[in-house]
């Protein structure tokens, strides 16, 4: 199924900007959002804590062995399968890396997401709010030295090396928040197990939505059982192909991590569903947080049932090794059903030897399985191709699995420079878009090439809109894109249409032929804060822009250029661009890119008015680059957007055949033509909120304090995505 590479395009039907939220699901639960008004922060930790700093001085080394020890370490309160915790804990880390997706970078392990609604409540997290209580002795002993999200991380790789398996290094640096992340997760109103639908139904035209990477809610990517519980493995690897992608993971990937993950633990289902509780967010004040209950005898017994399949996928469940392969390849396989009903692959007439231990009694021998997604990698004739190998070359495995367990855990953790600890690797993957290291410019060099910018010939609005398209692909979700690097003069980013290509390239090539001594990275950003500067010269105003250099110039042999597509703004209402409507309104693209920036409602608002005043937007189909501008004298920093769009001598009407997107605004008196606008500008005057805010700015008394947030906004945009 193709999905359309607009974040917000595929279904085709309207959606709000969060879809399904928190409240939504849990409408009784305790409402402390008030508590959060006026600037509030939920985060105990306070402003002047900086993680960095606490993880530098943790002792990683005596952290390791306690986790280890906890390993085998097992609770009568929910005892290990085997007497070995490991398997459970890498399913937690998998699952708390696994919800990021590359359309808007959201989700993954970033801020230690999964101990909040709704993802502790996923059916497909089902009990791993035990997974996490085991581990608070050890978070608790370590305190601020180690948040819950890297906890969860190095946990799994501890895990996986504990049990001999491949690991590639561990990065920290994953600083936790203490509310529940807004993303959106899609709009179902209903759980995986309890009647949604699947999302990829080619029959009826369905394709999964971007940015959602799972293909269903409330799972992390797949159906075990296949795609809407059909046990069609073919089926199946259509589902994985698409939803693996969207977590940046090829083919190869894919099965490595599948095959890799499944060679450690098993699958619960020994019981039917029907004997458990709710979820943890619904469950009662008396189970502190628990979820998913279950009868303490049947504990003990280790009749537990969490996805509903039952059995481990090889004989050594708790060492790495190829089991996995050989018993994938080795037998045929029937499909049974569980002892929870859940439909699974058992192998035909296995040999003693290839069956496995009992969870809770070693003497006892028990038949493995495979689940439908399992299948798949022996059913797809591309997944085969792969898996035939790995079965044949254990060392191939061993990498391939090391490497992307390794991506997968770190995939949102943005530049290498951002990774702490001892066992950061030395090798720098492409997927952490590197960047060769810059120097940092003299102020002499620095103004030398300003005034020469400025004295190109150039624009304001040419050098603010460069600047802008370098600096402004930045995403706080997973740290992705910025201005470092100078990757706006490579391909994909120099050819996006947001971008005005001919005018950028003309632009680049001026900087280019001028910068002298400075890297391309650092000179677009220097020339747009010269342009800034001017522009409030000429509007009176004596500001600097204050500058940071040191970037560096990445090259295409740094660059994953497809990887970059996502990065695309299909809106951007900063620069008044739209490529065509979607599904969600085009000022809620503008609240999303402004919260992707790490922008407060008033930046986002001064940023808005500034970029108009400065002429700053992409070209129109009808009208240049003058949609929005409403000004008299363009190219200088003034507060006229505010001013005019706040006017009650203009009245504004639809433009007829723009699809509620275009609008004129004309002399309520004479009915003449002033100005054109797009939701994007007169949300500022009919949102209540956002017209709050406008008034400030347009306020007698307010222009250079709006000069100064714009700079200030401008500057924190400028630097995003730099990590010196
Ligand atoms: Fe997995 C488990 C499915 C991927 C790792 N898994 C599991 C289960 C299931 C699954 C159903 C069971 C649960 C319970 O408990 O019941 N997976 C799956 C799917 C997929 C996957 C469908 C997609 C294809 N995994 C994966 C990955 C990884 C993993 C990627 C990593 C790397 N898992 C895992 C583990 C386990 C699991 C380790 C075990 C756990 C325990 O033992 O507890």
């Amino acid at each position: 199924p193709q999905a359309s590479g607009c974040p917000f395009g595929g279904s085709g039907k309207a959606r709000s900007l969060l879809g399904r939220t928190n409240k939504d699901w849990w409408p009784d639960s305790l409402q402390l959002e008030i508590l959060a008004q006026g600037g509030k922060s939920a985060d105990p930790m306070g402003d002047d804590f900086n993680y960095a700093e606490a993880f530098n001085t943790l002792d990683y080394d005596a952290l390791k062995a306690d986790l280890t020890a906890l390993m085998t370490d097992s609770q009568p309160w929910w005892p290990a399968d085997y007497g070995n915790y490991g398997p459970f804990f890498i399913r937690m880390a998998w699952h708390a890396a696994g919800t990021y997706r590359t359309g808007d970078g959201r989700g993954g392990s970033g801020s230690g997401q999964q101990r909040f609604a709704p993802l502790n409540s996923w059916p497909d997290n089902g009990n791993l709010d035990k997974a996490r209580r085991l581990l608070w002795p050890i978070k608790q002993k370590y305190g601020k030295h180690i948040s819950w999200a890297d906890l969860f991380i190095l946990t799994g790789n501890v895990a996986i090396e504990s049990m001999g398996g491949p690991v590639f290094g561990f990065g920290g640096g994953r600083a936790d928040v203490f509310e529940p992340e807004t993303v959106y997760w899609g709009t179902e109103e209903q759980w995986v197990d309890t009647g949604a639908e699947t999302r990829i139904i080619p029959d009826e035209g369905k394709a999964l939505e971007n940015p959602l990477a799972a293909i269903q809610m409330g799972l992390i990517y797949v159906n075990p059982e296949g795609p809407g519980g059909v046990a069609d493995p073919l089926l199946s690897a259509r589902d994985m192909r698409e939803t693996f992608s969207r977590m940046a993971m090829n083919d190869e990937e894919t099965v490595a991590l599948t095959a890799g993950g499944h060679a450690f633990g098993k699958a619960h289902g020994a019981k039917p569903t029907d004997t458990f509780g709710g979820a943890p967010e619904s469950e009662a004040l008396a189970l502190q947080g628990f979820g998913w209950l279950t009868d303490k005898d049947e504990i003990g017994k280790g009749h537990i049932t969490t996805s509903g399949i039952e059995g481990a996928w090889t004989p050594n469940p708790t060492a790495w090794g190829g089991d996995y392969f050989r018993l994938l390849f080795k037998y045929d396989f029937e499909l049974v059903h569980s002892p929870a009903g859940a439909q699974q692959w058992q192998p035909i007439n296995p040999d003693e030897a290839d069956m496995a231990p009992d969870a809770r009694d070693p003497s006892k021998k028990v038949p493995t399985m495979m689940t439908t997604a399992d299948m798949a990698l022996k059913m797809d004739p591309e997944y085969r191709k792969i898996s035939e190998r790995f079965r044949d070359d254990q060392a191939a495995l061993d990498d391939a699995f090391a490497r992307a367990w390794f991506k997968l855990c770190h995939r949102d953790m943005g530049p290498k420079t951002r990774y702490l600890g001892p066992e950061v690797p030395e090798e720098t993957l492409i997927w952490m878009d590197p960047v060769p290291e810059g120097s940092t410019p003299s102020d002499s060099t620095v103004s030398a090439f300003q005034s020469a910018i400025l004295g190109s010939g150039l624009t304001v609005s040419e050098l603010v809109k460069a600047a802008w398209a370098s600096a402004s692909t930045y995403r706080n979700s997973d740290h992705r894109g910025g201005s470092n690097g100078a990757r706006v003069r490579l391909a994909p980013q120099k050819d996006w249409a947001a971008n005005d290509p001919a005018e950028l390239s003309k632009v680049l090539a001026k900087i280019d032929e001028l910068r002298g001594d400075l890297s391309m990275a650092d000179a677009i950003i220097a020339a747009g804060n010269a342009a800034v500067e001017k522009a409030a010269k000429d509007a009176g105003f004596d500001v600097s822009v204050p500058f940071t250099g040191g970037r560096g110039d990445a090259g295409d042999e740094h660059t994953d250029a497809e990887s970059f597509e996502p990065l695309e703004p299909f809106a951007d209402g900063f620069r008044n661009y739209l490529r065509t409507k979607a599904s969600v309104k085009t000022e809620d693209m503008l609240i999303d890119k402004a919260h992707l920036l790490g922008l407060s409602m008033p930046e986002m608002t001064a940023l808005v008015g500034g970029m108009r005043a400065l002429g700053a937007v992409s070209e129109h189909a009808d009208h240049g680059s003058s949609i929005g501008v409403l000004t008299e004298r363009p190219g200088q920093l003034t507060n006229d957007f505010f001013v005019n769009l706040l006017d009650m001598g203009t009245e504004w009407k639809t433009v007829d055949d723009s699809g509620d997107e275009e609008f004129v605004g004309s002399d309520r008196a004479s009915g003449t033509e002033k100005w054109r606008a797009t939701r994007t500008d007169l949300v500022f005057g009919s949102n209540s909120q956002l017209r709050a805010v406008a008034e400030v700015y347009a306020e007698n008394g307010n222009e250079e304090k709006f000069v100064h947030d714009f700079v200030s906004a401008w500057n924190k945009v400028m630097n995003a995505g730099f990590f010196k």
